[in-house]
């Protein structure tokens, strides 16, 4: 069983009826453990193919690349042809959690159950195997997707630049490090979230759905179900930080009251976070419903209610 099926079994629920999620899990989560492994071969030095390795392929949940072959699916595509955009984009969100675990960011030790890279290979490796997996997540897109019309892949590079960038994990993470410590309203911590988190998130299901040649107004639905799941996912984060402890969730908990953070919880308390997060998924999923619920849409619906079930 892949990683991403155990950590997702234990509050996966079925969705649309007729639709096995679980199953739907094992298989995606599986070509994707598989494609991950298959992924670095020619990095050199042998240290920095260790260092990539080693976060790579620590687990973890593996959501956006199984969001990023469900969209590819619903607009009708071949999912195959989205794997390697689903591993560029699992090393972006891989090479986030490495350089946000630097003692210059977060300052963490424990991430995916393991000691965090730069505790195992030293700071500058650690930021060098980040710069490493980003830059080869624009390598796996331009010259290792054989069978993509080469103007999706295009629109694919600028989907990823964007979100990776200054209007997305950088410019988020930016304003989350500038707001420690101080008073920070609801506005403003909804910039955090949409840029830190969401960015990547919504590049999962556009990348996807480009790759499969969704119409124009798919993609509109999928970027208002990308908010959704963005926003609903982080204030998810938020609440388990308080309620998880480190060991369920592989990496510290407590983090964000450690560190003065403001979170949903703070702001809004535990109950009124759950609600906002469980009304953005059900917007989420309306976005979704003139697609099929019970059809091609049923794995990304599935997906958005696991957002507010997880638990971890
Ligand atoms: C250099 C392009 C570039 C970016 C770096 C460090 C940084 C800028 C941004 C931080 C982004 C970040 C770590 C956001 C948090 C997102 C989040 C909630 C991660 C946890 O995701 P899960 O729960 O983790 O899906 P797993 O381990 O399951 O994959």
């Amino acid at each position: 069983m892949t990683a991403a099926v155990t950590s997702m079994d234990s509050t996966s629920q079925g969705g649309a009826a007729g639709f096995d999620f679980k199953t739907y899990l094992t298989d995606a989560g599986a070509r994707v453990e598989a494609a991950l492994d298959a992924s670095l071969g020619p990095e050199r030095p042998e240290s920095l193919r260790e260092a990539m390795r080693y976060s790579l392929l620590a687990g973890g949940k593996r959501l956006r690349p199984i969001l990023c072959l469900a969209a590819c699916e619903l607009a009708g595509g071949d999912s195959e042809l989205a794997i390697p955009t689903a591993v560029a984009l699992e090393m972006i969100h891989t090479m986030s959690l490495i350089h946000d675990d630097l003692p210059a960011m977060d300052n963490d030790d424990l991430r995916r159950g393991r000691p965090t890279n730069h505790k195992v290979y030293g700071e500058a490796n650690a930021i060098l195997a980040g710069d490493a997996l980003l830059t080869r997540a624009f390598e796996m897109v331009a010259l290792r997707s054989p069978g993509v019309p080469a103007e999706r892949l295009l629109a694919v590079v600028g989907e990823l630049s964007m979100a990776s960038g200054a209007p997305g994990l950088v410019g988020g993470q930016v304003v989350d490090l500038e707001c420690e410590g101080k008073q920070v309203d609801l506005e403003t911590l909804e910039y955090i979230h949409l840029h830190k988190t969401g960015a990547l998130l919504r590049a999962c299901v556009l990348c996807g759905a480009l790759i499969g040649g969704a119409s124009a107004e798919l993609l509109d639905a999928l970027r208002t179900y990308a908010r959704g799941i963005g926003l609903a996912f982080q204030i998810i984060d938020d609440i388990l930080d308080v309620t998880a402890s480190s060991e369920v969730l592989g990496k510290t908990a407590g983090k964000d009251l450690a560190a003065d953070k403001t979170t949903y919880p703070k702001l809004l308390g535990l109950e009124e976070s759950k609600r906002r997060a469980e009304a953005l998924v059900a917007e989420a999923k309306a976005a979704l419903e003139p697609y099929g619920a019970g059809g091609k849409a049923a794995p990304l619906l599935a997906l958005a209610e696991f957002i507010t079930s997880r638990d971890r």
